[in-house]
């Protein structure tokens, strides 16, 4: 199969279903025999950007990164499917930059901040809340919603299949030949 590569970036606070997003739409493009790389802070705060942290010049750092990986990844003809925080306009219009708008879908995964510290699927918005971590984003470091989304998926709506679903309708139409 040939392959129009994209890079699919995706941003939203923690626990707004990134992840779940990235992975299930993995799993439809794989099926159609695209390949695909998912990247998120499992496997890029572990390895290539285990020295950064979330000061503001860190995250800018993780992304810069990130985006040359991408940048690589394209080159290869890879799909690209990143979940990352990436709070800022700032930081999510440099990543565009250094891959190159024409590649770049950024998708908005929305939620609330109360919806992402109800699920609190790792414990960490409870200790966030108790001031034993700090910087975080929606608490104590900025998330700007998005000025530039291609597409916005709400999660405090959309069930995660109808999120994918929707997803993959739109990445479908972008990468096809
Ligand atoms: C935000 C944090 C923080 C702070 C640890 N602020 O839900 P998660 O756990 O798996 O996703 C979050 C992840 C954010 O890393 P990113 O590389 O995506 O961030 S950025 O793009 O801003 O560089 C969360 C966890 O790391 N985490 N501390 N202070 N999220």
């Amino acid at each position: 199969l040939r392959q129009n590569a994209k890079i699919i970036w995706i941003t939203g606070l923690s626990g707004s279903g990134k992840s779940t997003l990235a992975h299930g739409l993995e799993r439809k493009l794989a099926e159609k025999g695209y390949f695909t790389q998912v990247l998120d802070g499992d496997n890029i705060r572990t390895g290539i950007n285990k020295n950064l942290g979330f000061s503001d010049e860190d995250r800018t750092e993780n992304v810069r990164r990130i985006a040359e990986v991408n940048k690589l990844f394209l080159n290869c003809g890879i799909i690209t499917i990143n979940a990352f925080v990436s709070p800022t306009n700032d930081i999510r219009h440099m990543a565009r930059e250094i891959i190159g708008t024409d590649n770049f879908i950024e998708i908005f995964v929305d939620a609330s901040f109360d919806t992402c510290a109800k699920r609190d699927p790792k414990g960490l918005y409870k200790k966030a809340l108790a001031g034993e971590i700090l910087n975080f984003t929606g608490l104590d470091a900025p998330f700007d919603r998005p000025d530039d989304a291609e597409l916005t998926i709400n999660t405090d709506t959309l069930t995660i299949d109808e999120g994918i679903e929707k997803a993959y309708e739109y990445v479908k139409a972008a990468v096809r030949w």
